[in-house]
């Protein structure tokens, strides 16, 4: 299988390659296949790109705003005629189910630009009657802004930042993570081919070097990362040394609370959605599931039922739903929570290992799985694991359950299962966590804005809230009268 791309990266419209960069190299995480081998951005090839985004931005920043929403609307109709071509590729890039590539990642990037293309076409400023004297505001880009990816939605992520960015009027330079590089090139082929000027939208690729040069970079006047927790604190200091905004997307630990009272298989179905979609590698996961001790033993009996039922396999199988991890990197790191989740005495209730058989033998897979009697002290309770590892926790009162689910320092998101109307609207309220889901789980549609508090990170991306973290205002404020001075 290989999945080749014309070259390594995408920059002015057209793909580039330098061999003289760092190989990259794409595996298929289901057989261990080399897929593909790609360069790291060389400082010539980081230094094209940004002056090439600057270039295209000047120009992009004097079209009309309709002109601009036609070729974001392009891009996503585009996106939707190939989702096929887009969601296969998206399976090799990262190893995840086609049943979900198919409905979940570039139709979700479709989805993103078609959004902000309305928004692009209606950005204006607001007019401030000062007496005789009035003010007016200008919505203005940034300029160029830099997109920093991480390895379990490469298209999604590529159109998460692009959308907003170029809706704005601004250029953005993205690298995507070395560990999936192949997806965010088709992006950028397709919003060139949608009518964007040459050099808006920029594919680099690299390792962590590659991203802290473009951070750094003096014509970078924004970062947006999708990362872990400790690279976003690492890309936020190199940020602020040039005063440069950010958008940060980092990790969790997010708690959904189970009420007696909540529909028993829907809770069920969000925690399971919230814990193995994308084989669990979902930074808004609901990794801590507290249960209210009346429902909490016919919870585990029924969930370790379903989860039995899932049907691991071969990600290009429509009917496999759940595929191997991104890397055998990864599946060493989910290896070594579940054996501290056993040593830590936490009580297996369904998976725990690697399975087995001739499908599995060649690829990065972990059985789906379910731990008991989870203390919050263990490191499986504290640890974002990023894999298809639930914990769920007995747990009595609300008070308690909420304080619990508060204690830790992070703050994505948070979902609560209960028929109780008031109950759930007054837990949300209180769970500290930048998006919270009553009778739902992992729910992100582009309306609405996704992004977490705390550690887990700043700024928001979708939703109008996102023109605020990719544009400025400037004030002109207009003198009508003689100017008033004491000299
Ligand atoms: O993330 P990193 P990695 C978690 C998950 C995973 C762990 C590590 O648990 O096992 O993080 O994954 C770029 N300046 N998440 O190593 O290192 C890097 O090249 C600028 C959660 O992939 O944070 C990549 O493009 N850029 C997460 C991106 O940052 C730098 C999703 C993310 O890499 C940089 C993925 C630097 N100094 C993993 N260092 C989520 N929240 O969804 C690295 N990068």
């Amino acid at each position: 299988m290989k999945a080749q791309p014309q070259a390594s990266h995408f920059v002015g419209g057209a793909y580039v390659e330098d061999e003289a960069g760092e190989t990259i190299t794409c595996v298929y995480s289901a057989t261990g296949e080399t897929i593909a081998e790609l360069h790291a951005a060389t400082p010539e090839i980081i230094e094209r790109a940004m002056t090439s985004a600057a270039r295209a931005q000047a120009e992009w920043a004097e079209w009309t705003p309709v002109a601009r929403s036609r070729v974001l609307r392009r891009a996503a109709d585009i996106i939707r005629e190939r989702n096929q071509a887009l969601s296969e590729l998206e399976t090799l890039d990262t190893g995840k189910p086609i049943q979900e590539t198919i409905v979940a990642d570039a139709t979700s990037g479709a989805d993103c630009l078609e959004w902000f293309a309305s928004i692009a076409a209606t950005l204006s400023g607001t007019s401030v009657p000062l007496g005789a004297d009035f003010a007016y505001t200008i919505r203005e880009p940034l300029g160029v802004c830099v997109g920093i990816g991480a390895w379990n939605y490469p298209t999604q992520i590529a159109c998460w930042k692009a959308a907003p960015a170029l809706a704005c009027g601004n250029a953005m330079v993205f690298k995507p993570s070395e560990m999936t590089p192949l997806c965010a090139l088709k992006v950028a082929e397709i919003i060139h081919e949608a009518g964007a000027p040459a050099g808006l939208f920029n594919v680099v690729q690299g390792f962590g070097k590659v991203g802290a040069a473009l951070t750094g970079h003096d014509l970078c006047a924004k970062v947006s990362l999708t990362g872990s927790v400790e690279t976003g604190p690492k890309v936020y200091a190199a940020a602020a040394e040039g005063m440069r905004h950010v958008t940060m997307e980092l990790g969790g630990k997010s708690p959904i609370l189970v009420f007696d009272d909540a529909s028993l298989e829907d809770a069920i179905s969000g925690a399971m959605l919230g814990n193995f979609y994308s084989t669990g590698q979902i930074c808004s996961n609901g990794t801590r599931v507290f249960v209210q001790r009346g429902i909490y033993e016919r919870f585990l009996e029924r969930l370790a039922e379903r989860t039995k039922a899932i049907r691991l396999g071969e990600p290009t199988d429509p009917e496999t739903q759940i595929g191997p991890l991104v890397s055998f990197a990864q599946r060493d790191k989910v290896q070594s929570y579940l054996k501290s989740a056993t040593e830590e005495g936490a009580r297996l209730v369904v998976g725990g290992g690697v399975p087995q058989g001739e499908a599995f033998a060649k690829g990065a897979y972990i059985e789906p799985t379910v731990f008991a009697d989870v203390s919050d002290e263990m490191t499986i309770a504290c640890e974002e694991i990023f894999g298809p590892v639930m914990s769920v926790f007995p747990f009595d009162t609300e008070e308690e359950a909420l304080s619990r689910a508060n204690a830790t320092p992070f703050g994505l998101a948070a979902g609560v299962f209960t028929s109780d109307l008031t109950r759930g609207h007054r837990v949300a309220k209180r769970l500290q966590a930048g998006i919270c889901w009553i009778n739902a789980y992992n729910l992100t549609p582009v309306e609405i804005p996704f992004g977490g508090v705390k550690r887990s990170g700043l700024g928001r991306e979708n939703g109008k809230a996102a023109i605020e973290f990719y544009s400025q205002l400037k004030t002109v404020h207009v003198g009508m009268g003689p100017v008033e001075s004491p000299y």
